[in-house]
């Protein structure tokens, strides 16, 4: 069995659990098409749902052109999404340096860069969507602002206080969350905003429902409950600041991925989680004291 320590050997490469290992290995060899085909609309590759509301008659009209209109429409949505992260990133300036904890392939890192100017580190477990991300940023020409790394965000080893802003869209669901948090309140500076896109499980249901547990094995994750984010924030000197419901933005979504080619199969599980009230899709913005 290969060992952390024999893995590689360089300097560089985080230390990572067997599970974190699958993880990397699935991102590693992901390929779906509504991944790739909606990040090359634009150059912008998300690896995040949509928000908004939906324009339907995307699916009408000539029938060999509907692939393309469907998935300008659902990339809108994906961008849509990260734009509304991006709102509560707080007063961020040029000097200002932000952490992608979970980057994918980089999109968002992108986002935040166009926005504000600032210096962006994207870090990911998967060596790929690194490899990737730093590709995509020297086609932008943004190399010199926007780095991506290999690093596990439970143990990052950048320096103490050296973040204005950290985010996480869509990745907390791989981690402990005390673990994480207690890594944010070291790489915030003080003032600092950390802000979450994340599906969580409703406490008001109880423990998690098949649909949940159904997500939990499609992308070998572990979906939270609702109330451990904002234990676990206490817990860690984040104190929320704004805390927005986007589930019934989010439904629009996954009802024209359901009706597109691009549908991967997961899409009926969502629905059903979000509508059985089982499951719910927040943004959580809190400042570092
Ligand atoms: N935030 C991105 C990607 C979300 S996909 C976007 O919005 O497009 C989830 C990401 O979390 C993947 O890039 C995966 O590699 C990353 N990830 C999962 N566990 C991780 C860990 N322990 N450390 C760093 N990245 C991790
Ligand atoms: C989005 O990635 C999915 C995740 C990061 C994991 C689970 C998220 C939850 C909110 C539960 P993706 O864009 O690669 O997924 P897909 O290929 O299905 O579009
Ligand atoms: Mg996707």
């Amino acid at each position: 069995m290969t060992t952390t320590a024999q893995r590689g050997g360089a300097a560089a490469a985080p230390a990572v659990s067997p599970y974190q290992q699958s993880v990397a290995d699935y991102w590693n060899h992901e390929r779906n098409a509504v991944n790739l085909r909606l990040g090359e609309v634009d150059g912008f590759y998300h690896h995040h749902y949509g928000i908004g509301n939906v324009d339907r008659s995307v699916l009408e009209g000539p029938a060999d052109t509907r692939d393309e209109r469907t998935i300008a429409e659902l990339h809108r949505l994906e961008c849509a999404q990260a734009d509304f992260l991006a709102d509560h990133l707080g007063a961020v300036g040029p000097d200002d340096r932000l952490l992608d904890s979970g980057c994918g392939r980089g999109g968002g890192s992108l986002v935040a860069h166009q926005r504000f100017d600032c210096h962006v580190d994207g870090i990911s477990i998967s060596e790929a969507q690194v490899a990737f991300a730093t590709a995509q940023a020297e086609k932008h020409g943004v190399g010199d602002k926007v780095r991506f790394h290999v690093k596990n965000m439970l143990d990052t080893g950048f320096e103490k206080g050296s973040f204005r802003a950290i985010w996480n869209n869509e990745s907390t669901m791989y981690v402990d969350l005390s673990a994480l948090f207690a890594e944010y309140a070291r790489l915030l500076v003080r003032g600092g905003r950390y802000v979450t896109i994340t599906g969580c499980y409703n406490d008001t249901y109880g423990l998690p429902s098949r649909e949940v547990s159904t997500i939990n094995a499609h992308y070998i994750c572990d979906i939270h409950p609702r109330s451990a984010y904002f234990r676990e924030m206490a817990n860690h000197r984040l104190v929320p600041s704004s805390v927005v419901d986007l589930t019934a933005a989010t439904v629009p979504y996954w009802e024209l991925r359901a009706a597109s080619s691009l549908a991967t199969g997961i899409e009926e599980t969502f629905l059903t989680a979000y509508k059985n009230g089982s499951f719910q899709y927040l943004l959580i913005a809190a400042d570092r004291v």
